[in-house]
């Protein structure tokens, strides 16, 4: 995700955790702001191509070699790379951060990771996860995998920015809340446990990979190469942008829940 993305994912969850683990992450990252999550939520795609970075660059994602549109699915021990994936990044950040209480460089990867994971593109070797398909949107040339990051977001919510972000995480939190949208499927969103990070990380991409095949590609890449996406793709895709946006702030709360309050 972009800005946009990784900002509203982490005001979901600073509206969704407990009061406790808010304040274990201002005290963490020495932030006690309503910004103290979605300041520091894109702060890994900067750091991977700082000096010293490099090593971080593959953990944004895994490479599922599957086929879509005929079949999707994430298998570990094909996809994820001697390098390193997203799968294993939260794996050991979640573990890092759990044995090292206060650790701020580990509180950030998961809260960056947590988002990225439910960004389809970022589940799916096709076209280094769609950044070598061409696409339009509005007339505006871009590749798959920024439209979904980006281009789709904004046009979306009308914005770029931190202010943006919060404002369209509001009415996601509405969402979730009784009488919203997402009311009763969220109830089901989080059934992972800290006993094993790596199958909640796998739950997560596996899920989220499905939209590969579902909303990504689901009529072949050559429907879509070279093509202007702002019709029926995008009407199809705004919804699918949403719900994984607000599944990720939830799925993130829970996380830190668990790992601030020493839940399972
Ligand atoms: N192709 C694809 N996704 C895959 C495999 C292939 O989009 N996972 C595309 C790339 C070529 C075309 O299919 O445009 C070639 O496939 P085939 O040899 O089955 O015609
Ligand atoms: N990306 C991905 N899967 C790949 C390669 C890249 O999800 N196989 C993501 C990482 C960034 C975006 O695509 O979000 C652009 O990558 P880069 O900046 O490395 O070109
Ligand atoms: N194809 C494939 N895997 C995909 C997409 C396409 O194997 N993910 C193959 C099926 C056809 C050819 O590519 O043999 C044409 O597909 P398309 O219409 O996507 O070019
Ligand atoms: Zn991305
Ligand atoms: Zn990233």
């Amino acid at each position: 995700w972009g800005t946009v993305g990784h900002a509203t994912v982490a005001y979901v969850a600073s509206g969704l955790m407990k009061p406790e683990t808010a304040a274990y992450c201002k005290k963490t990252l020495g932030d006690d702001s309503d910004e103290f999550l979605a300041a520091i939520a894109s702060w890994a795609d900067a750091f991977r191509y700082e000096p010293g970075g490099a090593f971080s660059v593959p953990f944004h994602w895994i490479d599922a070699i599957d086929r879509p549109p005929y079949s999707c699915d994430v298998d570990y021990d094909r996809d994820c790379t001697a390098e390193g994936c997203i799968v294993s990044a939260i794996m050991n950040y979640t573990n890092i951060q759990r044995a090292q209480p206060y650790e701020p460089m580990s509180l950030k990867w998961i809260v960056h990771f947590l988002g990225d994971i439910h960004q389809p593109l970022h589940d799916e070797n096709y076209g280094a996860g769609g950044n070598n398909i061409t696409v339009f949107v509005d007339g505006v040339k871009w590749n798959l995998h920024a439209a979904w990051d980006t281009a789709f977001l904004t046009k979306i919510t009308g914005g770029t920015n931190l202010a943006t972000a919060k404002i369209f995480s509001k009415g996601l939190l509405a969402r979730i809340q009784a009488g919203g949208a997402y009311a009763a499927a969220s109830k089901k969103w989080f059934r992972s446990s800290l006993k094993d990070p790596k199958a909640a990380a796998m739950a997560w991409a596996t899920e989220t990979n499905d939209y590969v095949c579902s909303s990504v590609l689901p009529e072949g890449p050559q429907q879509i190469e070279g093509k202007e996406l702002n019709g029926t793709y995008y009407q199809a895709a705004a919804p699918v942008v949403e719900l994984q946006i607000a599944k990720a702030g939830l799925r993130l709360a829970a996380w830190l829940d668990l790992i601030v309050t020493g839940g399972t």
